[in-house]
């Protein structure tokens, strides 16, 4: 007989939208995944991946128990039996070799669960200062500008997309990637709801993107070309005197400094650099500065450029001389329910406490960039890594290390894996242990309401009870924290304590204590309070209200004033403007640029059939005249060649491309991984084609969007 089937109101966790969705299990099994109509920020809005959290669930290749590695294959193990093997070989590596031989890099994911709160306390207990995460292939030089601008880096201001009369978007592509940092889930609807009521929404991107699409006006910039873009927006903004002076004048500082800097970037000296015409620079700023109200929003094109923390900067100015930093429609700061904009003052950035063991990089908010991390586990001498703990990341495929990684995790004394597949990273683990499926969580989303472009307060609830003896992210740190305790001390943490502490730090509970403390908490709104069993009721979570102003409060400099000149940056931007920019040479002729798919998520769903059918998708588009030249035609197989490394993709015809660029997706070339069936795709692993010493120097991210490479047919 079958059982009645049964509706779970949850979230897709996959990405940072966490869009409310249905899903109906009947007989143990998921039958459907549908919107959630009553998600306060989502609205009933999911994309082709929502289905993926069914998928996931059910992969027969996802790991449901702890693998232990037993000579070239994994064996099942006991949670008792890993974790203390685990803990013995650990704090022998830490007695032989000291707290740097040990290393700790968190993956995205770690992000979109409880795990968040944990992994400083894992960081804390190895007190090793290599640390990595893919902060640094993604939004570090967002978060060093916000550190140098506002005084934290904490304070990342969202884009206020819903009340905008002028959207800007910048290197980002929200119509396939729906955003980041600035959660807005279902960003196609809003940005057609911008011009709907009246709005202008214009694209800066290399590419004739899914988003550009959408737009008003695509401004087609040369890659890397946007630092002289936006100097030559401000040259038009001082010189036109269309800056917000009474703005500037109780808000900002550096102002003087920032006129002088951008006085001789005018838009015909720059326009050529920029790859875009004078005349419509002039235009972008003055249409910036007329609009009621205008956000520009950048992301992750970008990030990844050797100028990304001078662009983030740049962007941020833009928005602030315009007075649109901290106004309805412009950028602004949210009010999670737990107010940690407020606090960020107390929070230290920890610039430079540490470098690595070259010195070539400074640490920045506790963290090394992930582009060393092979550097530091081959590279003999003291400080060498010897034993890794990976958190849901899959390095080996995301970030650029000139295939040395790979062999670099193989020659570790200890290498544990939290993870719930063999990945091209997981592989080379001693230990992968896995926690439970997404569908298996109950939790607040608390992360994702620091970036909400709606203050909310959305939660994941259980579509499936975990199986008995499952553990969940937060869990598994945990245990690791206490098996790094010293053996005296450890002794004080038997099984029946181990359990108690886990009733104790579910992260439920802490976060309630939070909420109470904060914005909407009992302590100010008493009854009125939003509480986590008020949150359990509500089916689509809470709304909180639009953002508001609050710069005066949340301001971490010194002289609460945004900065907008710091010395650091007026500096560097000097130095781009008198050096030639990067171009073409002889033998490599082509900028090769990122793009997201739809039903891609970085490294990590290729496994589902649902997500990977059709024809190979890890393919690189070109412009027809491009191909044309080099005698291509679509569908060709190309070998692709950098200074650093080949790969081998097919050829797609398509003339959104700007002439002299190639274009292909990351995460591909799954080959010898347990993914059953993402390993017979065809595909490759773009990051083999970047160098990992090309940077951006304030935050060590990877700079991918700035590699030159040549194209060729294969055969
Ligand atoms: N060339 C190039 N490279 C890029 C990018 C690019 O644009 N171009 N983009 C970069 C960006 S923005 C990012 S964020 C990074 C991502 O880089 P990473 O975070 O290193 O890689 P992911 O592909 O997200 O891999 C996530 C891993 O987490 C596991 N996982 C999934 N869910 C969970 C969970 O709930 N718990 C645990 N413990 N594990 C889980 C998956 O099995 C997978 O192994 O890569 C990037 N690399
Ligand atoms: N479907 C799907 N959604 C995702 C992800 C995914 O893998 N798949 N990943 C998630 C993650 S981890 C993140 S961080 C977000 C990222 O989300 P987005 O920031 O929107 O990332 P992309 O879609 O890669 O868009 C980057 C854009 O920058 C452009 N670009 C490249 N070089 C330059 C340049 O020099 N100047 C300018 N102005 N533009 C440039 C590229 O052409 C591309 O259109 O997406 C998230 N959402
Ligand atoms: S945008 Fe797609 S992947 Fe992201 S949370 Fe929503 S449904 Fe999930
Ligand atoms: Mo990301």
């Amino acid at each position: 007989m079958t059982a009645q089937p049964i509706t779970h109101s949850t979230q897709c966790t996959l990405c940072e939208s966490h869009c409310g969705i249905l899903v109906t299990v009947t007989d143990g099994a998921v039958a459907r995944i549908a919107g959630n109509p009553d998600d306060v920020l989502s609205k009933g809005y999911i994309c082709p991946k929502a289905t993926a959290m069914g998928g996931v669930h059910e992969d027969p290749d996802r790991l449901r128990q702890p693998m232990k590695r037993v000579g070239d294959s994994f064996e099942p193990v006991s949670w008792e039996q890993a974790y203390t093997e685990i803990g013995r070989r650990l704090r022998k590596v830490r007695a032989d070799h000291g707290n740097r031989a040990l290393g700790l890099y968190v993956g995205n994911p770690a992000a979109h669960s409880s795990a968040v709160m944990y992994f400083g306390m894992l960081r804390a207990m190895m007190l090793t200062p290599n640390f990595f995460s893919a902060s640094t292939i993604d939004q570090m030089p967002h978060e060093y500008s916000s550190w140098r601008t506002y005084g934290s880096n904490f304070l990342l201001p969202v884009t206020d997309i819903d009340r905008t009369d002028r959207l800007v978007i910048l290197g980002a592509n929200p119509a396939v990637s729906n955003s980041s940092l600035s959660i807005m889930p279902g960003a196609t609807r809003r940005i057609k709801d911008v011009r709907a009521r009246g709005g202008k929404v214009v694209v800066i991107d290399p590419r004739h993107t899914e988003t550009a699409q959408l737009a008003d006006q695509h401004v087609a910039v040369r890659p890397g070309g946007d630092i002289f873009l936006l100097l030559a927006m401000l040259n038009v903004l001082f010189t036109e005197d269309l800056v917000d002076r009474k703005w500037l004048n109780d808000n900002a500082s550096g102002t003087m400094e920032l006129r002088a800097l951008v006085s001789r970037a005018t838009p015909e000296v720059m326009g050529e650099r920029a790859g875009v015409d004078p005349d419509l620079i002039r235009s972008l700023a003055r249409e910036h500065a007329a609009a009621e109200s205008a956000a520009m929003y950048a992301r992750i094109g970008i990030c990844q450029q050797q100028t990304g923390t001078l662009v983030s900067w740049l962007v941020a100015v833009v928005n602030a001389v315009t007075g649109n930093l901290d106004r309805p429609g412009g950028i602004m700061f949210p009010t999670p329910v737990i107010d940690i904009p407020r606090f960020t003052k107390f929070i230290p950035a920890a610039h430079g406490a540490w470098t690595d063991r070259s010195g070539r990089y400074k640490a920045f908010r506790s963290e090394l960039p992930a582009v060393v991390m092979a550097d530091e586990i081959l590279t003999p001498g003291p400080g060498q890594i010897r034993a890794m703990i990976t958190v849901a990341g899959n390095p080996v495929s995301s970030i650029p290390h000139a295939g040395r990684l790979d062999d670099a995790m193989k020659t570790l004394d200890l290498y544990v894996a939290v993870d719930m597949y063999v990945t091209e990273t997981t592989r080379h683990a001693d230990f992968i242990l896995p926690p439970v499926s997404p569908l298996e969580r109950e939790e607040v989303a608390f992360f994702t309401t620091l970036f909400t472009v709606r203050n909310s307060l959305r939660m994941q609830r259980r579509a499936f009870q975990p199986p008995a003896d499952a553990m969940e992210d937060w869990q598994i740190l945990v245990q690791l924290v206490l098996e790094l305790l010293p053996n005296p001390l450890r002794a004080l943490f038997p099984a029946p304590v181990r359990n108690l502490l886990m009733r104790l730090g579910d992260p439920n509970r802490i976060l309630a204590v939070g909420m109470a403390l904060g914005p909407y908490g009992r302590l100010r709104k008493g009854r009125n309070a939003i509480t986590v069993k008020k949150l359990h009721e509500a089916r689509g979570g809470i709304d909180l209200g639009p953002l508001v102003p609050r710069l005066k409060e949340v301001i971490a400099t010194k002289d609460r004033r945004v900065a907008l000149a710091p010395a650091e940056f007026v500096e560097a931007t000097l130095d781009q403007l008198a050096k030639p920019i990067s171009g073409p040479d002889a033998e490599f002729d082509l900028r090769l640029l990122g793009r997201r798919q739809l039903r891609s998520n970085n490294s990590w769903l290729h496994n589902l059939p649902r997500m990977t059918s059709g024809q190979n998708r890890c393919n690189a588009l070109l412009n027809s005249d491009d191909a044309a030249q080099r005698g291509l035609a679509d569908g060709d197989l190309l070998l692709v060649t950098s200074k650093v490394g080949k790969i081998q993709v097919p050829l797609r015809i398509d003339d959104g491309i700007r002439p002299g660029s190639v274009v292909i997706p990351h995460g591909w070339g799954h080959q010898a991984t347990g993914w059953q069936h993402a390993s017979t795709l065809p595909g490759e692993n773009v990051n083999d084609l970047h160098d990992p010493a090309q940077v951006d120097p304030f935050t060590g991210t990877a700079a991918v969007n700035d590699t030159w490479v040549k194209v060729s047919r294969a055969d």
